[in-house]
């Protein structure tokens, strides 16, 4: 057995040879990973971080390395594949998130692991995203996308022998890994070749810009990858000077002195050269960004349905335009309304809003959790949100399709066959973190007084 190497050192060996590869094919990248170490370390001094506990145990650590990216497939057959091998990073599916109801013909899971540990180690997710061809209108259209797609192989025969080697043997050696993660790269990456004519680009892009993002190419390039910073304001800030083409306003809750959940905000797409099929001439392709995001407390469903009850009365008020001229009305809408959520640890905690791992600081001299905790004895820490808010989601795909982009009106949800694709039941977020709170308690010694 221990000649394997462990799915979350093959984790971090891909996301590390990931970020390299991004920093090279879209430079401002490279920006952004400056501007938020810079953010970063001078957070770590204060007294934020020390709320955050992202001093303790091990969570420091992951901070200058933690990340997400994104991709969106073509296929039910991609997606169970993509499955397969993000397990032998020990990745797996967890949510399912529908944004066909903000009009973006996709639906999508998130790939990450879940156990303490493993996220501790490094916390890479990769938000994957299926394309629902069904929503070609034109037929002739979506049957030129169903056979454009058929035809390709988004994954290097060698990276499917590894997986399936993974599989059989239960995990890879070190110069399998080596060549795994290599491979696996491959499939991410950028390539300028359309698989497409520029005629059928527009046809796709005119049905929605995502269909010619997918259906366009060799593979599912990664479109971002996005580093976490402790503080997205000053981020967002030096963004804005640097002459990043920063989007207008921050996804998520407003800012707090702890913070819930996710906020997120990016650079939009850049123009890149492409070469369509059978075309003497460059044409070009916007599909690729840059993210931050700054994490928080994850939310039990208690808290989970506050916030969207607040997020909607925000955006019932003022619908932020994309172009950011409402801006300053949104986030004051925004901040108004939040002013319900408890902001204090203790109480979020109390109230059952949030999760928290438990620890022990001093001596244990009761049963009474609350009693401990007040005295000290015991401390919570905020356990981190490692998912993805849908609207958050879709304002980032929308401010990354261009204010132009055509949208499809489609709320049919369709979970089932989203599973049926990827070949297994997403996990559930809550339980994920529920897991990982009562784990912490169960280690908590609690001596019953007589
Ligand atoms: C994914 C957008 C969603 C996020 O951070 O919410 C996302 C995409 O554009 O493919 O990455
Ligand atoms: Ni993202």
């Amino acid at each position: 057995m221990s000649e394997y190497v462990s799915p979350s050192k093959i984790r971090s060996m891909f996301s590390q040879a990931m970020s390299t590869m991004y920093r090279d094919e879209v430079p401002a990248y490279s920006d952004l990973l400056e501007i938020v170490e810079t953010t970063n370390n001078s957070v770590l001094k204060t007294s934020r971080a020390a709320d955050l506990r992202v001093d303790q145990d091990e969570d420091l650590d992951r901070i200058s390395d933690e990340r997400h990216g994104a991709i969106r497939v073509g296929t039910a057959s991609e997606l169970s594949m993509i499955r397969r091998i993000f397990a032998v990073m020990g990745m797996v599916p967890v949510g399912y998130y529908d944004l066909g109801v903000a009009g973006i013909p996709v639906h999508s899971t998130a790939f990450r692991p879940i156990d303490r540990d493993a996220l501790a180690q490094n916390p890479f997710r990769v938000f994957t995203s299926l394309l629902r061809l069904e929503l070609i209108e034109d037929e002739a259209l979506r049957a030129i996308a169903q056979s454009t797609l058929s035809a390709r192989n988004i994954f290097t025969p060698r990276a499917i022998a590894l997986t399936e080697l993974a599989e059989e043997n239960g995990g890879l050696n070190a110069s399998e890994t080596a060549e795994f993660v290599q491979e696996v790269l491959e499939t991410f990456r950028w390539a300028e070749d359309a698989i497409v004519t520029e005629e059928t680009y527009k046809k796709l892009h005119d049905a929605h810009r995502l269909i010619a993002d997918v259906v366009g190419f060799q593979g599912p390039h990664i479109n971002h990858l996005t580093p976490r910073t402790l503080d997205i304001d000053a981020a967002q800030q030096e963004m804005i000077e640097r002459k990043l083409p920063a989007k207008a306003i921050v996804e998520g809750p407003p800012k707090r002195d702890c913070p819930i959940l996710l906020r997120q905000t990016s650079f939009k797409a850049l123009d890149e050269k492409v070469k369509f099929v059978g075309a003497a001439e460059q044409g070009t392709h916007t599909a690729r960004f840059g993210e931050i995001e700054e994490r928080g407390v994850a939310l039990t469903p208690k808290g989970r349905a506050l916030y969207d009850r607040l997020l909607s009365s925000a955006r019932a008020k003022v619908q932020p335009n994309p172009d950011g001229s409402n801006a300053a009305a949104y986030l004051e809408a925004l901040s108004a309304a939040f002013a319900e959520f408890p902001d204090d640890w203790r109480m979020l905690h109390d109230q059952e809003l949030a999760y928290f791992r438990y620890s022990v600081v001093g001596e244990i001299t009761s049963g009474d959790l609350n009693g401990l905790l007040d005295a000290g004895v015991v401390q919570i820490s905020p356990i981190i949100y490692e998912d993805f808010l849908p609207v958050s989601a879709a304002g980032i795909f929308q401010s990354n399709l261009g204010d132009d982009a055509a949208h499809v009106s489609l709320s049919l949800s369709s979970r089932d066959q989203f599973v049926a694709a990827l070949g297994a039941e997403p996990a559930d977020e809550f339980a994920v973190y529920e897991a990982i709170q009562n784990a912490s308690l169960a280690k908590i010694p609690l001596r019953k007084v007589s």
